[in-house]
């Protein structure tokens, strides 16, 4: 990486296609984006961006749909040195009040259908608003337009904010992790050389891109190489076997291989001249896995991140991609299993808490420092929450998780945070959040509830509370009614004993 550069995500990743007509977003409907029009169109947000105040190290919240629009604008803040806040479209409007009030965001950008909610949220918090729908039209790109297709691009160095990614906790709390512009491009640039990218690839990209997995690891890989991305507004069965055909690479969650499985088009013939699939954001079943390979000839190559640290670990791109493995620490990365109470590091073999350090490894939590001190050591090294041993070959092995959280689809979610509005609502003593296997999202929310004396929950208002409050993703798909939470000695709830009760609700016969 280029240390003089004055901006060096910028520069890596954007500035040096200026004037390239090669394709770099191949859309829906067959229609392309050039790397120039994209890079011109982002030059206009930048303007724009400026025109509005905004001034390198402030934040931009962002809950808009995809859109090479929406893309732009992170190129846009990138380049203005502007630190880019990604929203997942599900969430409530509660939701995104604690992210802009917590970020202290100069500008959020919303679709005009959240304008009337997020308006009074913007103004309380000082904030100004704009729009961009799904379209690409909206006040944003309103401002935009007739502005110079140039920017002065921001001088930023390696070691500066370049975007904040909110994590949820097991408080219930949502953190923002700090991500630098080196924390993204030395993960990107590792990841080319792993996983083989070049300028002739064409990756198919369902992912939201509001995640890692869908801006940072697909899309500055692309970015870093000039590749084209067939990009899609979401995951959609059909459309990706319609798309397949002119892609050679393909990033993806469990659910959307499953999903692909569970179609019989999806055959040898339509993968054939793939040359690599890969998946992460949660556990791959060695059966996918295995069904996968016997279906189309190709092994999925899984690969293991969190939000905090981009990617931490890769099956190898040559070499045995082993089915229930996560693969090897990527170069730069190093990673230990530790005694989760001492913090010693545990012999090969033996199950404990990953712990990983690198120039991937995030900055720490906005504005949390206690947080950042509880999870990131005084010598980098980053407490993951995620169990796992490294086996006989080398390859790591993730076997559970410290924390609690449930994986939905790729969607993390943290239990404690449907806990706080279930333990609220009229009748509910207290409650408990399980994750149970399901079939197509690997696992689903459960809600226990514990009833005060003498009264019934009404599950129909609760579910109505919980829409309010929580993004679709996170609701219950299910209430159960038990007496009293089983508890250790300690008083702690043993969730693992309501995982086992309940744990075939949505994968029994
Ligand atoms: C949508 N719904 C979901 C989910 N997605 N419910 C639970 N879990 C989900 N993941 C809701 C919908 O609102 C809908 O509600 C109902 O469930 C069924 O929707 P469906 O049409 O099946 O959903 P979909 O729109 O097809 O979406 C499913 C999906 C999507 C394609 C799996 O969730 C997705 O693209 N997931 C990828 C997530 C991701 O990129 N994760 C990376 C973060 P209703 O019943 O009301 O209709 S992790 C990361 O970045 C780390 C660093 C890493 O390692 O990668
Ligand atoms: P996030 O909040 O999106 O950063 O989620 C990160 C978490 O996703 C990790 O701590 C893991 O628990 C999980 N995860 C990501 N990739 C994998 C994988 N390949 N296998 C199992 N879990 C994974």
């Amino acid at each position: 990486m280029a240390k003089d550069m004055a901006n060096p995500l910028y520069d890596t990743l954007f500035g040096r296609h200026a004037g390239s007509t090669a394709p770099f977003l191949i859309l829906q409907d067959g229609a392309e984006v050039s790397y120039a029009g994209f890079l011109a169109q982002a030059a206009r947000i930048a303007r724009y961006l400026a025109e509005l105040g905004l001034k390198p190290g402030d934040r931009l919240a962002a809950q808009v749909a995809k859109s090479p629009e929406a893309l732009a604008l992170y190129a846009a803040c990138v380049q203005a040195g502007v630190v880019f806040l990604p929203l997942n479209t599900a969430y409530t409007a509660s939701e995104v009040t604690y992210f802009v009030e917590n970020s202290g965001a100069a500008l959020v950008v919303c679709d005009a259908a959240a304008l009337d909610a997020l308006t009074p949220v913007a103004e309380k918090l000082d904030a100004q608003i704009a729009t961009l729908n799904a379209d690409g039209s909206g006040s944003l790109m309103d401002g935009a337009a007739g502005q110079s297709d140039t920017f002065p691009t921001a001088a930023r160095s390696g070691d500066d904010l370049a975007a904040l990614l909110y994590t949820s906790g097991t408080t219930g709390r949502s953190k923002g992790a700090m991500l630098s512009q080196d924390n993204l491009l030395s993960n990107a640039e590792v990841l080319v050389d792993e996983w083989r990218f070049t300028g002739a690839d064409v990756l198919l990209h369902a992912l939201p891109i509001f995640h890692t997995h869908g801006l940072f690891v697909a899309t500055n890989v692309i970015l870093a190489v000039g590749g084209a991305m067939i990009f899609l507004p979401k995951f959609d069965v059909d459309t990706v076997l319609a798309h397949l055909p002119r892609a050679t690479s393909m990033m993806g969650v469990p659910t959307f291989y499953t999903r692909l499985l569970d179609d019989a088009r999806f055959d040898r013939a339509a993968a054939q001249h793939m040359r690599l699939f890969t998946s992460g954001s949660a556990p791959l079943l060695a059966e996918t896995h295995d069904t996968f390979r016997e279906r189309t000839g190709h092994a999925i190559l899984e690969r293991y991140g969190m939000t905090e640290t981009n990617m931490n670990t890769s099956n190898p791109y040559d070499g045995d991609r082993r089915a229930g493995t996560v693969g090897f620490p990527l170069p730069g990365v190093e990673l230990k299993i530790c005694d989760p109470a001492t913090g010693a590091e545990l012999p090969q073999g033996e199950v404990g808490q990953i712990e990983v350090r690198g120039s991937n490894v995030f900055m720490g939590y906005w504005q949390m420092p206690e947080k950042t001190a509880e999870e990131l050591r005084e010598d980098g090294f980053f407490i993951t929450g995620d169990l796992g041993l490294i086996d006989d070959r080398g390859y790591v092995q993730i076997v559970g998780r410290g924390k609690d959280l449930i994986i939905s689809g790729g969607y993390n979610i943290y239990p404690k945070e449907i806990e706080l509005i279930l333990d609220d609502q009229p009748g509910v003593l207290e409650s408990a959040v399980i994750g149970v296997p399901h079939p197509d999202f690997g696992e689903t929310v459960v809600g226990i509830l514990v009833p005060e004396k003498g009264r019934t929950p009404d599950e129909a208002a609760i579910m109505e509370a919980a829409a309010g409050a929580l993004a679709r993703f996170k609701h219950p798909r299910k209430l159960i009614v038990l007496d009293e939470l089983p508890r250790n000695t300690m008083g702690k709830v043993q969730k693992n004993i309501l995982r086992e009760r309940f744990g075939d609700l949505f994968t029994g016969g």
